[in-house]
């Protein structure tokens, strides 16, 4: 059986028999029933707890590698510069995108579930104490605290709200090591590529447990809350799916045609192959050899900018992702009735820009950021619990996205880089 199969039979199974136990088992009349929930309880924490112990290792190096690579660039100097600049535009209007739909579309409203149950079900992290210090700080604290007093302390403080100040301190630490190391064989380099190694082999087996740990959450979820949660759920799941089309089909198709002189269309088709390994492995890491392929022999671009682009990418771009975990932050917001301020929702924006940085391109790389980004934003990261059983088909979705951006993102490019740093005669797709 495939992973994706395991993970859809994990969230079946716990929605069926958490209705029956909801309908036809009630812990009042049945106590061993309370067994059953706590070893569900046991079993989702150790699960979502496997992948946030590897939130800080991952994220700090997978921030320093990233903006490292991006800035080196190899005599790649217009190149890396034009690859951040794009990838921050367009995952800043994925963000916007999703966003504007969530606070349009609201998904989360009228979700009455026993708030105390959910928590105490997930029994993953409490951090009702930073829902109340998060609401109660003015504007400009949110951008003192940005940049962090000890990255150490902010370290050890990550599931407490200090995981953005972390990520600054990284992004510029990763471009400082640019400027000053001169070859990649460097010692400390090493060691971080080592230590994001290690951690996606943790999330590995995370994600191995990960029917097991869905099918309890979702369990314990629906056990408690009834069928209720599940339209919501299923709007949230459109509203995500819905964004990831208009930056595909809007945002995306509108800059090829425009910036690269590309019709989109042709594009988009001759990228067919790579959206399909994408959306079944759910990593952009996994896709990344295919994609490389396709960017070479099938869109004709110049080797030297689509193979930097495209590894920066996989690892650093992650448009889908960001676009979803503004979704995901403002959705649970909503479920638990906490009214996001302007301020707020632009601290969402920009967490979720960096978080697209800083996913690893792996199945459920960014599920340790969304818990950050929640506690960031003063929503409690039990509600995740909500949303894990769909995690799955939501992750080939926007795995799909990020290799879309990040070909999208190769070919702007390829073809507003000078001629003489390409290399290449540009090969515009006739409009
Ligand atoms: N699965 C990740 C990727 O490979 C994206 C995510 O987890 O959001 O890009």
């Amino acid at each position: 059986m495939k992973q994706y199969q395991k993970l859809l039979l994990g969230f079946v199974l716990g929605v069926v028999i958490g209705l029956i136990g909801y309908y036809y088992v009630p812990q009042k009349s049945f106590p061993f029933m309370k067994s059953f929930t706590d070893i569900c309880t046991l079993t989702g924490a150790v699960f979502l707890r496997m992948i946030f112990m590897v939130v800080v290792p991952l994220l700090v190096s997978a921030l320093i590698l990233g903006v490292f690579e991006l800035g080196k660039g190899r005599g790649l100097g217009a190149v890396a510069k034009r690859s951040m600049a794009f990838t921050l535009i367009l995952s800043f209007l994925a963000v916007i995108i999703a966003v504007t739909l969530t606070n349009v579309m609201q998904p989360g409203v009228g979700l009455t579930f026993d708030k105390e149950a959910l928590a105490s079900n997930q029994g993953v992290l409490s951090i009702q104490k930073n829902v109340q210090a998060a609401k109660d700080k003015p504007w400009y604290q949110y951008f003192i605290d940005l940049i962090p007093q000890n990255p150490i302390d902010s370290a050890a403080r990550a599931f407490g709200g200090e995981i953005i100040a972390l990520m600054v301190f990284a992004l510029m630490f990763g471009y400082a090591l640019s400027m000053i190391v001169e070859d990649e064989d460097n010692p400390f380099i090493k060691m971080l590529d080592t230590i994001f190694k290690a951690s996606l082999k943790i999330i590995e087996w995370a994600m191995m447990l990960a029917p097991y740990g869905i099918f309890a959450i979702v369990f314990n979820t629906t056990y408690r809350l009834g069928a209720g949660f599940l339209q919501n759920v299923a709007y949230f799941a459109g509203v995500v799916v819905l964004g990831l089309l208009i930056q595909q089909f809007v945002v995306y198709a509108f800059c090829l045609k425009v910036f690269a002189k590309t019709n989109p269309w042709q594009f988009f088709k001759k990228c067919q192959e790579v959206y399909v390994y994408a959306f079944s492995t759910a990593s952009s890491n996994a896709t990344l050899p295919i994609a490389l392929d396709t960017a070479e022999n099938v869109l004709k671009m110049p080797a030297k900018i689509s193979r930097f682009v495209l590894t920066c990418g996989a690892s650093a771009n992650q448009n889908g992702t960001a676009l979803f975990e503004g979704v995901v932050v403002l959705f649970l917001a909503q479920v638990y009735g906490i009214n996001l301020s302007i301020e707020n929702q632009l601290v969402v924006v920009l967490m979720a820009v960096l978080a697209g940085v800083g996913t690893a391109g792996v199945p459920g790389g960014s599920l340790p950021l969304i818990a950050i980004l929640c506690v960031q934003v003063g929503v409690p990261p039990e509600g995740m619990g909500l949303i894990l059983g769909v995690d799955r088909f939501l992750d080939m979705c926007r795995t799909t996205l990020n290799v879309s951006g990040d070909l999208v993102i190769a070919k702007l490019v390829s073809e507003t880089v000078p001629a003489e740093i390409s290399g290449d005669t540009h090969s515009n797709i006739s409009a």
